[in-house]
């Protein structure tokens, strides 16, 4: 394929770097009546919503063009190493506001619309945001990508563009209803495709051998059938620093050859099926999160996304001469979690069969290029292929994953001779009945680096997860916690704390987020503290009003707002936070609790459940039975309010963690890898009732045990009680409040008693995540919770000093380790 210009550019001017419109009202208004009328073909007074909304995004796309094509200019004239960042979700939100506030434009477009009389909200509430990505996996990469691009360092994000992202999550009488994510359908504004660099992708067929050069005995894979990956450019901006990095995302299309070969023999119907097979690989996202299903197509995408953009790379970005045994010193592709770890075989057979290397040599290189970031601690999330599909799909991957493991395998019995049961435990593939790929191993044995996300998991990782690998290599494993962009979590989500800051300590903090420190002092102030609670409630009112307009029930005023904002999941334990809730209502129909010594909460909940996952719908459906009782229960006095507001996503996170008053982190000890929800919530002022789990442990740390509520038990209790045995049957018997409230659930009290009556028997009966061990714990925490919320000052004092102490989940420091602990290390 050729990679530059074949015709070199004559015309005088061809090499002047792009210039952006001029940045003025008067300008920007004409570029954008010229987008209106030229790119959409309507006047204006003609013109709806969704006309205004893409011409805007055109027209403010065309700003950051000049930016993308300088810094990609740059980059070619000083070339220095580069990160792959392999991801197969991007979670990215809006991208509207957050164009607008990294290149600055924000005054400009508010003015300019002003004056051409157009509602701005209006328009930027029509964006429906590109939901490509699970949960926090998924937006983490989105949180990377912008910090690097602040960073300014050379990083190109590479991924898939699903046609439908995440479900958007409808609820039909309380039960979870998925709807197909067609946020495509209306216009996007923000890609650029480039068929020109499309990378065709081989699957199938068989392996052979060869004589190659002096009669070497090679070996070539002869697959049957391809597609075309096409790439999606988007732009990453950096923030106020001129600077656009790439993310290509790539799309699955029908290769010509394929479907030409097909329609000579006349088959048109056969034609046509053959493309929409092909197009099935980037159809859609897997909305599975932490439980893998396995299934081909699954795999289909990893392959697909992972060969196109080392083919890109390897083919398209460096220059035709490169010499690629200096590949590690160009380029690190970070793994995120093993969904691209078929990149690995992927790698060595380019370098063996396509550039025709021994052995030695392209594993040197192969295992200097890539870096593995874990994300998980639970055993059923760790990806394992059985072995009869990676054949089938990928024959020459196997032989090579094969080769991988003997030669790894090898090493470890010459280092513990004799010692089969490791050699076991650590291989590549797990033998018995059905053989699989353990992709975690396979990206472990190839990486410079292996890290998990929070210091706890790190180093669970290291002592449980995969002890016999550190223990080997105790040099690979390192830690990187997690961290959050303050652009988007902070500066655009919350404009009046944001002034707030600013004007106390001006506005370094943006891109120095360590720099919030200096707002510690105004913690004592009572005139700022009470600004913060102003802030606070200007957010409640906006939160308010994004419910209304989506015909979501209403928060009450003065309430303390309670928030569990993640995916459904047992680990993480609604149900924990649910039970508090039927307790606190139960104790005031049987009179133990007097109605007006509640404190008036409104309990939130954001959550998507996986479609094929029972018991998170279930969790779902009661969640929202329980709150329509309750909030019809006159008992209550208004003091209790549950509001389960449909389709969290990060365009309803960005307006309602900055209204929060409390942020529920409960999960398991042991379970939550990171977490990074729990680091928004404390940036915002939240104050977090949590587990000593992932994150929540550092945030604990940094923010002080008097601004923290800790409860629960710890990660080694929880392993000894599982060692011991755990009945869950016992604590509910022993526990008259927790009984009341599991009993009322399953007396049928909040409707099927069917349904009810079953969830309870799996708790009381099996409870796999130990929320009933925990439940007493949490409830007194949450009296702690009462009692300092009755304290307006010192709860707003607690507050300010979360902010304050929460630079350090940025994730531009996250970068920084990243830079310092992985993408600089040259080891082996
Ligand atoms: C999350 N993992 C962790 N997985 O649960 C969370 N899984 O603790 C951590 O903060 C976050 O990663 C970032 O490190 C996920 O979000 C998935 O979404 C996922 C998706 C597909 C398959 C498996």
């Amino acid at each position: 394929r050729a990679t530059g210009p074949q015709f070199p550019p004559t015309h005088h001017l061809a090499d002047q770097p792009a210039v952006a419109p001029a940045r003025d009202v008067d300008t920007f208004v004409q570029e954008f009546l010229e987008e209106l009328n030229f790119g959409q073909g309507v006047p204006l007074d003609r013109s709806t919503i969704n006309h205004q909304y893409l011409a805007l995004a055109s027209t403010v796309r065309s700003y950051l063009m000049a930016d993308w094509l300088a810094t990609a200019a740059r980059r070619r004239a000083h070339p220095a190493k580069m990160v792959g960042y392999l991801s197969a979700e991007y979670l990215l939100g809006r991208q509207l506001g957050n164009a607008l506030l990294n290149s600055d434009l924000e005054g400009i477009v508010e003015e300019a619309m002003r004056q051409l009389g157009i509602d701005l909200a209006a328009v930027r509430a029509q964006e429906v945001e590109p939901g490509l990505g699970n949960g926090g996996l998924g937006r983490l990469a989105a949180c990377f990508v912008d910090s690097l691009a602040t960073m300014d360092v050379s990083c190109i994000g590479y991924g898939i563009r699903y046609e439908y992202g995440i479900f958007r999550q409808t609820f039909v009488e309380g039960r979870q209803v998925e709807v197909p994510d067609t946020w495509l359908a209306l216009g996007a504004p923000w890609e650029f495709r480039n068929p020109e660099r499309a990378v065709q992708v081989d699957f199938g067929g068989s392996v052979e051998s060869y004589a190659g050069d002096q009669g070497r005995p090679r070996r070539r894979w002869r697959p049957d059938w391809n597609v075309l990956a096409v790439p999606y450019n988007y732009m990453v901006p950096g923030y106020h620093n001129g600077v656009a990095n790439t993310l290509r995302l790539w799309s699955a299309e029908a290769t010509r050859a394929f479907d030409l070969q097909i329609f000579n023999h006349g088959d048109y119907a056969e034609a046509v099926r053959a493309q929409t097979f092909a197009e099935n690989i980037s159809k859609v996202l897997y909305p599975e999160d932490s439980t893998p299903q396995g299934k081909e197509l699954r795999l289909q995408q990893q392959y697909f996304f992972v060969a196109a953009s080392i083919g890109d790379y390897l083919h398209g970005t460096l220059p035709e001469d490169f010499d690629l045994a200096r590949l590690p010193e160009q380029i690190i592709f970070q793994l995120n979690d093993t969904h691209p770890v078929i990149g690995i075989p992927e790698l060595m057979r380019l370098l063996l069969d396509v550039h025709g290397m021994e052995w030695d040599q392209a594993w040197a290189i192969t295992s200097r290029c890539f870096a593995y970031t874990c994300h998980t601690l639970l055993p059923e999330a760790l990806e394992v292929w059985p072995v009869s599909l990676v054949e089938r799909l990928l024959p020459r991957h196997m032989e090579i994953i094969f080769e991988i493991n003997d030669r790894f395998l090898a090493a470890v019995r010459a280092q513990f001779p004799g010692d089969d049961d490791r050699v076991r435990r650590m291989s590549i593939i797990a033998e018995g009945g059905d053989r699989g790929v353990r992709m975690a191993h396979l990206a472990t044995v190839a990486a410079v680096r292996v890290n998990g996300v929070a210091e706890l998991h790190s180093q669970l990782l290291r002592d449980k997860v995969l002890v016999d690998f550190a223990q080997l290599w105790p040099e690979k494993f390192t830690n990187v916690t997690n961290g959050v962009t303050p652009r988007r979590f902070l500066v655009s989500a919350n404009p009046p704390l944001t002034s707030l800051i600013n004007d106390a300590i001006g506005g370094g903090w943006i891109t120095d987020l360590e720099r919030l420190r200096e707002l510690e002092p105004y913690a004592e102030d009572p005139v700022f503290r009470e600004r913060f609670r102003s802030a606070k409630r200007a957010n409640k009112d906006h939160l308010n009003s994004t419910l209304l307009a989506a015909g979501t029930a209403q928060l009450p005023a003065d309430h303390m707002l309670d928030v569990m904002v993640k995916r459904l999941h047992e680990y993480k334990r609604q149900m924990l936070k649910l039970l508090h809730i039927v307790s606190t209502y139960e104790g005031v129909l049987s009179g133990r609790v007097p109605a007006e010594q509640v404190t008036p909460r409104t309990c939130l909940f954001g959550a998507k459940a996986a479609p094929g996952y029972a018991t998170a719908k279930e969790t779902i459906y009661l969640i929202n039975r329980v709150a329509s009782v309750i909030n019809s229960d006159p008992k209550l006095d208004g003091r209790l309010f549950v509001a389960f507001p449909p389709n969290y996503n990060v365009t309803l996170a960005q307006r309602l963690i900055p209204a929060a008053d409390l942020s529920e982190q409960i999960s398991l000890a042991g379970k939550e890898a990171s977490g990074t929800g729990n680091m928004k919530l404390a940036l915002n002022g939240a104050l977090t009732i949590g587990t000593d789990d992932g994150a929540n442990v550092e945030i604990r740390k940094l923010v002080g045990d008097d601004n923290f509520f800790l409860f629960g038990m710890r990660e080694p209790e929880v392993a000894e009680l599982q060692s011991r045995g755990y009945h869950p049957g016992e604590v509910y018997a022993s526990n008259p409040v927790l009984k009341s409230a599991i009993d009322l659930i399953a007396s049928g009290h909040f409707g099927d008693r069917g349904a009810s009556q079953a969830l309870m028997g799996d708790l009381v009966g099996n409870d796999r995540f130990m929320a009933l061990a925990d439940f007493q714990a949490y409830v007194d925490a949450q009296a702690q919770v009462d009692a300092k919320f009755a304290d307006t000052e010192a709860w707003t004092r607690s507050a300010i000093l979360n902010v304050a102490r929460s630079g350090y989940f940025s994730s531009d420091r996250s970068m920084r380790d990243y830079l310092d602990r992985i993408w600089g290390a040259q080891v082996h």
